[in-house]
């Protein structure tokens, strides 16, 4: 996602997804007709059914009416017809609803924007008659620089500052974000939008284009790698970084000497680049979401298999020019990649095969130098600086790089200085309110949770010395009972064993072994490979793309297949937790020579759970492993057709309750398509350009005997 975009747009939500900024000197406009006494009726709070965490307050200020929401400005409103008031600019309208006793007892929202809340006709409940101040925007200074870099290239930035922070006042830390998706939006609105409780406080806010991106010079390598520093002109990520930061510590008036460093995903992946040589001035990083090893668990490849939409669109959208120009066609992506075979004829189709990165992956299927070189973990062999991870249970992008990089860090931490917060979010998901995921409820505002008790005080305390930063390792939000957990480390160990959960011969799921012999077996066809979410399937970040939430969607679209193998629970009579890194053990045989497995832990809703949960089928984890690495990531085998072959690898972290009533489910199946590309089944050399007559129907077997106890591990509560 670009997630940049998110930080400055889309949390400028509120209900009202307002997104124009009207400054305080504007409350004094007077455009309203009406006394304020009759406008009175109007005043209150106002939310929606769905979100009710995002309020919006409706005051009299200086006899006129106006509008705000504690991430969106203050809008003064005139009269615009009965019971209806427009913005200033008239792209907002409030139309203000009455109940039977004559009442104001809503009003409905057209036009605006936003990404949460926007679009037109949202209709919002008064449940207040009270008058309330939500907005507390600081007025903020916009400029920009270009940043000389050691070899000579400069890098754009801009910086967004408190008005005469500058000259008078306490010196202000910063709070740099470094990005390949721009900047130009950087501005007060997005600083206090995005960050209300650090805005309010004050920083330097810091948002640069990184090498070769939007208005920085030099040439943008993919996730460059951190290379020898044997020479002054030797650059990667980490010198820019303290290039930029040499730069601003003796050019910007009235700093303190700190800097955080925070991002999400490719910007996190650049927030872990601030932390590993250095700067003495970085006192605090939060890589959330961030890319770190995009061969083993992130953006581009799983255990090895290959993300062929993700790959495609996101190299497209990057490399193709110096801004993002987003991938969008009509056409079912479902089907351009199966008419194509493989990625070396979908990107010979979009002439996108000469484009750097898709040079890589034609050539470097598996892991190479080339991408053990990018691997960040590898790095992480000491805490130089206070480190907050962040991550979501369903990231469609990154869900692998928060929790390693937390697991290679945490071993170093003598000062207890490495914390981690795992949520109910998707890729970036804790910008915005997160009280939902698709329609998944979490019962409370979890994006603000976070952000209230745990980012904002953890800057507050490594940048300005204040006190209110309680977290001492890690904060879990526990899905199914929807409780925040605060743990020691994570995995947690205190107060959980060790389980593991049987897959049996008969399409059971069982915690103990298995005594007999068992298996399930189904016929996998590389001609009608399992879409991984329901079609049709938009590009990536295309026009009507489900991808942001598809791995909250009900998987009864799919379990009914008959080339899937399904194994549940019977009704469960107590809660059961599922608890740390959820490792599948698999033993399973193929007729052919190469094959995928993907497993899918599911939570299967009762049928009488209130809509829309009823028999709702939700993934809690889900992994994918290509059985040509089984013995080597770097040397691909195929593998012995017939031979049961154990296959382990972890289906990521989890914290989750399995209520009493609901059903555990296990699904395993061998294509998750176009998200990966298909497996031909028999053994190539290299499957992106693996021929059509190749693709094979083959059939899968799984084990659940004693001989061959195929089981999932993790953690569950003592
Ligand atoms: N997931 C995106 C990305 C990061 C790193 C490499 C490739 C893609 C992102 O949202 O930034």
């Amino acid at each position: 996602m670009t997630i940049s975009k998110a930080f400055r747009l889309g949390v400028l939500s509120g209900v009202l997804g307002v997104a124009c900024f009207t400054n305080h000197s504007a409350l004094a406009w007077q455009g309203n007709a009406q006394a304020a006494k009759t406008l009175q009726e109007y005043v209150g709070q106002y939310r929606s059914e769905a979100e009710p965490d995002v309020v919006s307050a409706v005051n009299v200020r200086g006899g006129a009416l106006s509008v705000e929401g504690e991430r969106s400005p203050r809008l003064v409103l005139k009269t615009d017809g009965k019971d209806t008031f427009a913005t200033e600019t008239g792209a907002t309208k409030l139309s203000f609803v009455r109940g039977a006793d004559g009442k104001v007892s809503g009003v409905t929202v057209s036009g605006g924007g936003g990404r949460q809340g926007g679009g037109a006709g949202r209709s919002l409940v008064k449940f207040s008659d009270a008058a309330a101040t939500l907005n507390h925007f600081r007025e903020y200074t916009r400029s920009e620089v270009m940043i000389p870099m050691r070899d000579g290239v400069k890098l754009h930035a801009v910086i967004v500052r408190p008005e005469g922070s500058e000259k008078t006042g306490e010196a202000l830390p910063f709070l740099m974000q470094r990005t390949p998706y721009g900047v130009d939006g950087a501005n007060s609105l997005s600083v206090n939008a995005s960050k209300p409780e650090l805005a309010g406080s004050g920083y330097i806010f810091v948002e640069g284009d990184i090498r070769g991106r939007y208005g920085s010079e030099g040439q943008f390598v993919m996730n460059r790698a951190i290379v020898a520093h044997t020479s002054k002109t030797d650059v990667d990520e980490t010198t820019d970084t303290r290039d930029t930061i040499d730069w601003l510590l003796k050019n910007v008036a009235n700093n303190n000497g700190r800097v955080g460093v925070l991002g999400v995903s490719y910007p996190g992946f650049l927030a872990m680049m601030a932390g590993i040589d250095a700067h003495p001035a970085v006192k605090a990083i939060s890589p959330q979401a961030p890319m770190t090893n995009i061969w083993k668990g992130d953006d581009f490849f799983h255990n090895g298999a290959f993300r062929e939409t993700y790959s495609f669109d996101y190299v497209q959208q990057l490399e193709g020019q110096k801004t993002d120009v987003r991938v969008d066609t009509a056409e079912d992506t479902y089907d351009f990649f199966l008419r194509n075979v493989n990625f070396a004829g979908a990107a010979k189709a979009a002439k996108m095969d000469g484009l750097p990165t898709a040079k890589v992956f034609l050539a470097h299927p598996e892991y190479t130098k080339f991408w053990q070189d990018m691997a960040v973990e590898t790095h992480l062999t000491k805490v130089e600086v206070p480190t907050l991870e962040v991550g979501g249970w369903w990231d469609q992008e990154d869900m692998w790089g928060t929790q390693a990089e937390y697991s290679a860090l945490n071993p170093h931490d003598s000062k207890g200085e490495v914390f981690l917060a795992l949520g109910p979010w998707n890729h970036g998901g804790w910008a915005g309110t997160t009280r939902h995921l698709g329609v998944v409820d979490f019962g409370a505002a979890t994006g603000n949770q976070y952000r209230k008790t745990i980012e904002a005080p953890f800057f507050e305390k490594y940048l300005k010395d204040k006190a209110g930063f309680t977290l001492l390792d890690t904060a879990s939000f526990r899905t199914g009972v929807n409780e925040w957990k605060y743990y020691a480390a994570w995995p947690p160990k205190v107060g959980f064993k060790q389980a593991k959960l049987y897959l049996l011969g008969g399409g059971g799921l069982s915690m103990a072994a298995p005594k007999t012999e068992g298996t399930v077996s189904y016929v996998a066809n590389p001609a009608d490979p399992i879409p991984y979410r329901n079609r049709p399937i938009q590009p990536t970040y295309g026009t009507g793309s489900k991808w942001r939430t598809w791995l909250v969607e009900d998987q009864r679209f799919v379990s009914g297949r008959k080339d899937l193998a399904n194994f549940s629970t019977p009704v469960l009579d107590h809660d059961v937790t599922v608890t740390g890194d959820v490792m599948a053990d698999l033993f399973a045989s193929t007729t052919g020579s190469d094959g995928d497995w993907v497993v899918k832990l599911i939570d299967v809703y009762p049928d009488d759970a209130p809509a829309p949960m009823a028999g709702f089928q939700l993934m809690i984890v889900d992994e994918i492993f290509r059985g040509r690495y089984v013995k080597s990531f770097e040397k691909p085998e195929a593998l012995t057709p017939g031979k049961v072959t154990e296959f382990k690898w972890s289906l990521h972290g989890a914290d989750h309750t399995f209520l009493k009533g609901h059903k555990i489910m296990v699904q395993v199946q061998s294509s998750w398509f176009p998200l990966y590309d298909r497996n031909p089944q028999t053994f190539v050399p290299n499957i992106m350009t693996a021929p059509a007559e190749a693709y094979k129907a083959q059939t899968i077997s799984i084990y659940g005997s004693e001989k061959y106890p195929s089981h999932l591990e993790f953690e569950t509560t003592e």
